[in-house]
């Protein structure tokens, strides 16, 4: 079923049908100020922290409520609605809607008694407050008399927890007064008279807004409950039915923003104000809702300042290839995806509620690497981030805090991270992740002199980058198994891995294999031989155990536990095949051609499905190992043979890297969100973002996703794609082309900034390659290998690449 489409010269998925099979969401917000908001504007925001700075209230499990919600009214008729098709809910046979999701914006068209109307949320760009534009048309052939009201849900606490959990304290902290144009809710309001610098028990009091800019106040409640009515909901709140706010303010229980402004229109009249909340005091909330007095063009202006910030991060990587999916995918929605969780890592969604206060090590990293070609500025900033969060023995932290502190840190070794993290202990891969990412970084801008940036350790010490990444191979190096491959610690890049400080992991032994390939080509540029040396033995060690002990035929097997026992053996019962080491012994380069071969052919023979291909198989019933914690999971579920998403990304590259061209495209389509828009109704989740997995074969649900937006699916299906199915394949010196297409591409072309300069890129395929190139040209001149030197980049190279 179809519920949408994508709009793509405007950036923007329309949804069509509002009753989709899941709330269908977007991103409203800087770092400083989040909002998530729903196809029928459900959702919550938050002040910097979901976890400590939530202002408007979301009921998780819930069914998509509160929201952000705007109600209309008819006063001849007393029949009222809503913006969005919810809560108000109106026959859809009567009620015309559409929502179009955009960059930072999200707007909702509705056409209902002759009344049109456009809501419009965003988060100006570096403010941290938001708005809610309505631009009300009167469609009919009569004057109309018409009550408008918005209504914002606050929380009683900051706090997320506090808001939900602990009634008895939060209830009875919280009260609303009104003034101006704005119904102000303070929190621990009987603080005022307490001096700021000096909380009572770490409190003070805190103000929240609800304002009304563009139109009068003609009443207002401040009071949840009698806003809604008893035994009332949003769909009929007793204050909208009535006609009148009452002017309520609330003293405990429940608060609320609502303010109504009565506004008459002649036939063909349009009128447009805005509401505006946030977490202010009373003074800057005034000044803000002042600023907003020439309203319709303010608005219009920050739109605009909007979709330029986002549209020139896409525009430095545009594709047109024959596939509208990919295009699609590629030019905007992965690439806002990977923005999303570059930003937000993995703090707040519909599933992740807030309380993850601070970075994970992987994730974070990882998702670093889906913007690199977008905004490498962005990129070395958050990477110098996580290089201050790796400890002096080369480990990343497993959280890296909100509050981070570089050089002052506790770490898993001390017993207050434990205890305020609630991680016990280093993960093997964690700082592994910062080969592929350091070296993406410096081969996107050729900024080797970063290898010399200063940056402090997260406890104690200073290094540089290259010192960094020394002491993570070092880390690698000191925790080393009884078989001398990486130890699994904690967990490897699969949390549900426990194999312990003598069990083994290939995963980790591949990843270790890759940086020191990365390690080794740093240390030429810095002509530090006696390293080369010691990283060369290092790895041909490593490579001879990989060889002996992990190869299984056809596949590669997944690791050791604590008692030695081999995982993802071919006769194993259960978990007997596991995708990610098959494509990592691809992309680490460690595999020969007939391993690659082989183990590839494997995954595509036993793990793929027409949904993506499962993490592993046969899922974990009867026979998980004591580490294996996957086994908690429903059978085809997360990491217990689930489709793992991100690991489809790396599957995509890997097939790539082989020149598999058909294969690549294939598992992209398997899993892009944009490919199943047709059939929305199993994948359920958004066609325009990706998830973190989808359910496998053994679940009942097989090809429902879950656990939207904030995945490390958005980085490496981004990489798979860049890296491997264009071939845009950057170093310090110049860009290699491989593209790895479907042979059924005639061609695409490609427009990238690169190092300041405008790359028009033309490929053709005119005998149905996978790969390969037969002629190269740059800027006309005819090139041996398809290699752009730096050297020969002009303001604006042509290039042309014949397969
Ligand atoms: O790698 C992890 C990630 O850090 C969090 N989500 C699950 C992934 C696989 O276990």
């Amino acid at each position: 079923m179809k519920y949408g489409f994508f709009d793509d010269e405007k950036r923007e998925y329309v949804i069509t049908r509002p009753d989709t099979p899941a709330p269908w969401a977007n991103y409203l917000g800087s770092p400083d100020y989040g909002a998530i908001i729903s196809n029928n504007a459900g959702g919550y925001s938050f002040a910097k922290s979901g976890a400590n700075g939530r202002l408007l209230r979301y009921v998780f499990n819930g069914n998509d409520q509160p929201g952000r919600y705007i109600y209309i009214r008819d006063n001849e008729t007393k029949d009222y609605w809503s913006a969005s098709w919810q809560p108000v809910g109106k026959d859809l046979n009567e009620y015309k809607s559409e929502c179009r999701h955009g960059t930072g914006y999200s707007i909702f068209n509705a056409d209902y008694a002759g009344i049109k109307s456009t809501a419009t949320y965003y988060v100006p760009l570096n403010s941290a407050y938001e708005i809610w534009a309505l631009k009300i048309t009167n469609d009919s052939g009569k004057k109309r008399e018409l009550t408008v009201t918005g209504f914002a849900e606050f929380t009683n606490n900051s706090n997320y927890e506090q808001d939900q959990v602990n009634l008895q304290y939060s209830l009875f902290i919280s009260r609303t007064l009104f003034e101006k144009n704005r119904v102000m809710q303070q929190i621990h309001g009987n603080l005022s008279d307490v001096e700021k610098s000096k909380p009572v028990d770490n409190k003070i009091v805190t103000e929240r807004f609800f304002g009304i800019a563009g139109a009068e106040a003609d009443s207002w409640c401040g009071d949840k409950e009698r806003f809604v009515g008893l035994y009332r909901s949003y769909k009929n709140p007793a204050g909208i039915e009535n006609g009148n706010l009452n002017n309520i303010a609330s003293y405990n229980e429940n608060s609320c923003g609502a303010i109504s402004a009565k506004i008459s229109l002649n036939p063909g009249e349009a009128k447009t104000i805005a509401f505006i909340t946030g977490m202010k005091y009373s003074d800057e909330a005034d000044r803000i809702i002042s600023s907003y007095s020439d309203t319709e063009n303010k608005i219009n202006t920050e739109l605009n300042e909007l979709k330029n910030w986002w549209h020139s991060k896409f525009r430095n990587l545009q594709v047109n290839t024959p596939s509208k999916e990919f295009n699609t995918m590629i030019n905007t929605w992965n690439a806002y995806n990977c923005f999303m969780t570059f930003i937000w890592s993995r703090a707040a969604s519909f599933i992740y509620c807030g309380l993850r206060n601070g970075y994970g090590y992987r994730d974070t990293v990882q998702d670093i690497q889906g913007i690199i070609h977008l905004a490498p500025e962005m990129a070395k900033e958050k990477i110098v981030f996580m290089l201050s969060a790796q400890v002096n023995n080369g480990g990343g932290l497993p959280l890296v805090k909100f509050t981070h502190n570089p050089g002052h840190e506790d770490t898993p070794d001390d017993a207050s991270y434990v205890k305020e993290t609630g991680h016990p202990a280093y993960r093997a891969d964690d700082a592994l992740w910062l080969f592929p990412t350091v070296y993406k970084y410096i081969a996107e801008t050729g900024d080797l002199a970063f290898l010399d940036q200063k940056v402090p350790y997260a406890n104690t010490d200073t290094g540089t980058v290259y010192d960094h990444l020394k002491r993570a191979v070092n880390f690698s190096a000191q925790r080393l198994g009884p078989h001398g491959l990486p130890a699994g610690l904690y967990a490897d890049w699969n949390d549900c891995l426990r194999l312990g400080k003598n069990g083994e992991s290939t995963f980790v032994a591949f990843q270790y294999y890759y940086a020191m390939t990365v390690i080794r080509s740093f240390a030429e540029y810095k002509k530090d031989s006696e390293y080369i040396s010691y990283i060369n033995d290092k790895q041909a060690e490593l490579k001879k155990i990989l060889n002996e002990l992990c190869w299984n035929t056809d596949r590669f097997i997944r690791g050791f536990t604590e008692a030695g026992e081999t995982i993802g053996k071919r006769t194993d019962p259960e978990a007997s095949m596991w995708l990610n080491p098959q494509s990592w012994a691809v992309i680490s380069g460690f595999a020969d051609e007939e391993q690659s071969e082989k183990s590839l052919d494997s995954v595509n023979r036993i793990l793929n499905t027409k949904y993506g291909a499962l993490l592993m198989d046969p899922p974990y019933h009867s026979h998980a190992f004591e580490g294996a914690l996957a086994v908690i999971y429903n059978a085809g579920t997360k990491e217990n043979a689930g489709i793992f998403s991100q690991s489809q990304g790396w599957l995509i590259l890997a097939e790539s890297l082989l020149n598999h061209g058909n294969r690549a495209f294939q598992y992209f389509m398997e899993n892009a969100p944009a490919a199943w828009n047709n059939n929305a109704e199993i994948r359920k989740m958004e066609p325009y973002c990706y998830g973190q997995f989808t359910e496998g074969k053994a679940s009942p649900h097989f090809g429902r996703s879950h656990v939207h937006w904030l995945t490390g699916t958005a980085s490496t299906v981004m990489v798979g794609c860049v890296e491997g199915i264009l071939g845009l394949r950057p170093d310090a010196a110049g860009l290699k082309i491989s593209p790895s297409i479907p042979s059924e591409w005639k061609g695409f072309t490609m427009e990238k900034n690169f190092r300041d300069k405008r790359l028009l890129i033309t490929v053709e395929n005119p005998e149905g390659k996978e790969s390969g190139c037969s002629e190269f040209y740059v800027n006309g001149k005819k090139l041996e290998e398809a290699y752009i030197p730096q050297e020969m980049l002009t303001e604006t190279t042509e290039v042309k690449l014949i397969m």
